[in-house]
C-alpha cells in the first residue's frame, strides 16, 4: 500500500559538469528498475536543480530540494520559496535535516514553519528526526524523536498521509559509516508510527512513509528494508555514486 521511497540527498555536492556525468551514468541503468512498488527521488543542491530537471523530465525519477522557506516571496535573503521550487518541478523537500539543526542552528519551531509552508504549497515535506549519540547513550532516543516529530508537525492539523514523509536519521549514523542495526531502526520507526496514529489516526499513520537515513549502502540496505516499518531510505554519501545509488534503488524488497 505504501510505495517505497529511495531518496538521494546530494548535500553540498556536484557542479553542473558533475551533475551531467552523474545522470549520463544513472539514467543508463534506469530501465532495469521496476518502479511499480517504489519511487526514486534525487535532491541536488539548488544550483543544479533546474539542470537536473532536464535530465529526468521524461523518466519516473522525482526531484527533491534540500530546504525551503515557508513564504511565497519577499525579504528572506538566502532563502528559496516553495513556489520557486515547484516551478522547477520539485516534488519533495527535505526539512529539519540534522545538518540544518546542528550546523545552522535550525530549531523545531523554525522547522515547523518550513514544514507548514512546503505542505501548503503542495510539495511533500520529508521531516527528518534523530538523536545524537549522547542522547542515545542517556536513553533519551524516543523522547528526542518524539519532541522533534510533534513540534515539527505542530502546524499541520489536516494531514494527508501520502503528502508527508518522515525520515529517521540518527545523528551518530550520518556520514560515519556506522549505520543503525535494522532492529534499532525498526524500534524507532514503529514508535514514530504509533505516535502518528495518536496524533492523527490509524489510517493516516499507515499511509505515511518512514525512511531510514544514516550510512546506507548497497551492502546494508537489504536487511533494513526487511523491517515492516522501514518504507525506504534517505541516502547521502552513497547516492553521490550513480552505480551505488542504482544498486540501492534496485534492491528487491
Ligand atoms: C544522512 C544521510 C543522508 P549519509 O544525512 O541524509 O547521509 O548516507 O552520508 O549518512
Amino acid at each position: 500500500m505504501r510505495k517505497y521511497l529511495f531518496a538521494g540527498n546530494w548535500k553540498m555536492n556536484k557542479t553542473l559538469k558533475e551533475t551531467e556525468e552523474y545522470f549520463n551514468k544513472f539514467l543508463k541503468r534506469l530501465s532495469e528498475i521496476d518502479f511499480s512498488d517504489r519511487e526514486i527521488m534525487i535532491a541536488p543542491p539548488f544550483t543544479v536543480l533546474a539542470y537536473s530537471k532536464n535530465f529526468i523530465k521524461n523518466t519516473p525519477l522525482k526531484l527533491g530540494a534540500q530546504n525551503s522557506c515557508w513564504e511565497e516571496k519577499g525579504a528572506f535573503t538566502g532563502e528559496i520559496s516553495p513556489v520557486m521550487l515547484k516551478e522547477l518541478g520539485v516534488e519533495y523537500v527535505i526539512l529539519g535535516h540534522s545538518e540544518r539543526r546542528h550546523i545552522f542552528g535550525e530549531s523545531n519551531e523554525l522547522i515547523a514553519k518550513r514544514v507548514e509552508g512546503v505542505y501548503k504549497f503542495e510539495l511533500i515535506p520529508i521531516l527528518c528526526v534523530g538523536e545524537t549519540l549522547e542522547e542515545r547513550n542517556k536513553g533519551k532516543t524516543l523522547e528526542v524523536v518524539e519532541k522533534q516529530l510533534l513540534e515539527g508537525l505542530s502546524n499541520i492539523k489536516d494531514i494527508k498521509g501520502d503528502k508527508i514523509v518522515i525520515a529517521y536519521e540518527p545523528v551518530w549514523a550520518i556520514g560515519t559509516g556506522i549505520n543503525a542495526t535494522p532492529e534499532e531502526a525498526e524500534e524507532v520507526h514503529s514508535f514514530i508510527r504509533e505516535r502518528l496514529k495518536n496524533l492523527y489516526s490509524k489510517e493516516i499513520s499507515t499511509q505515511i512513509r518512514i525512511l531510514y537515513g544514516g550510512s546506507v549502502t548497497p551492502d546494508n540496505i537489504q536487511d533494513l528494508m526487511k523491517k515492516p516499518n522501514i518504507d525506504g531510505v534517505l541516502v547521502g554519501g552513497a547516492s553521490l555514486d550513480p552505480e551505488k545509488f542504482f544498486k540501492i534503488c534496485n534492491i528487491k524488497v
